[in-house]
């Protein structure tokens, strides 16, 4: 663990047994109804400013950010607090390059016929194309792994739960995290994609989840014009 990232609270819990167990007290940030009607109204018009970038600048983004960005991932919830997730941190220009070459294989395949004529027309708004240079030009790629079970230093198995759930949350918290710094990124799903696996040298238990390019934007960038669906359309409220 990154030795500037603090995996302790400041000061000591208080804490006690409930029917046998041990419980903490939750330390509770209390909002009135105002504060929170002005400040859920501000984090709602910073993250609908959020967009997918594909335009990547190579300015370097300091380590210590990067760290921050995954110690906010590895804050989410998961099934039976197994957080059954692995964060691999790629700025190596080599293997990066190997990454991209190995995406861009698999790519390539999809473009040219694994993709069905619906996936294709589909992805017409965006551009896409099977060349990922953003591989290599974003200065950090968090390659997301999940564990759909565990291993002791025994080598006994162990099961997680809610693996998928669990992993896209803490993805969930990554992107917004970055977003909320002033940083880019892209839900990258080059597919299939276990190349990722062996480039990494990951574990039998890990298999790769999502590929996020970290970067600042190139200064003059631009992103498909799409709209997001409206509120009610996909909101219910049952009163
Ligand atoms: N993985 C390919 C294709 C692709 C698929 C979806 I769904 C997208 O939203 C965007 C692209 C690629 O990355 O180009």
């Amino acid at each position: 663990m990154p030795t500037n990232i603090s995996g302790r609270r400041q000061k000591m819990p208080d804490k006690k047994q409930i029917d046998g167990l041990p419980f903490v007290r939750y330390e509770h940030v209390s909002k009135d109804d105002a504060t929170m009607l002005k400040e859920g109204k501000q984090l709602e018009q910073e993250l609908q400013a959020r967009r997918s970038v594909r335009e990547f600048s190579s300015e370097p983004i300091p380590k210590e950010v990067i760290e921050y960005l995954v110690s906010i991932a590895r804050s989410s919830p998961s099934g039976a607090h197994k957080q059954p997730w692995t964060f691999c941190v790629v700025s190596n220009p080599e293997l990066k390059k190997k990454i991209r070459e190995a995406a861009e294989q698999e790519e390539y395949q999809n473009y040219h016929g694994r993709m069905n004529k619906d996936w294709i027309q589909d992805l017409k708004p965006f551009g896409t194309v099977w060349q990922k240079p953003f591989l290599e030009i974003a200065p950090y790629l968090i390659i997301v792994f999940k564990k759909p079970f565990d291993i002791d230093a025994e080598g006994k198995k162990s099961q997680n739960y809610y693996v998928n759930e669990s992993v896209g949350i803490a993805c969930g918290f990554l992107l917004s995290a970055i977003h909320q710094l002033g940083l880019v990124s892209l839900t990258h799903t080059p597919s299939p994609m276990n190349f990722l696996g062996g480039l990494l040298e990951r574990p039998e238990n890990e298999r790769a989840f999502l590929l996020i390019p970290v970067a600042r934007p190139i200064d003059d960038c631009w992103v498909p014009d799409i709209e997001r669906k409206p509120f009610d359309e996909v909101a219910v409220f049952y009163e």
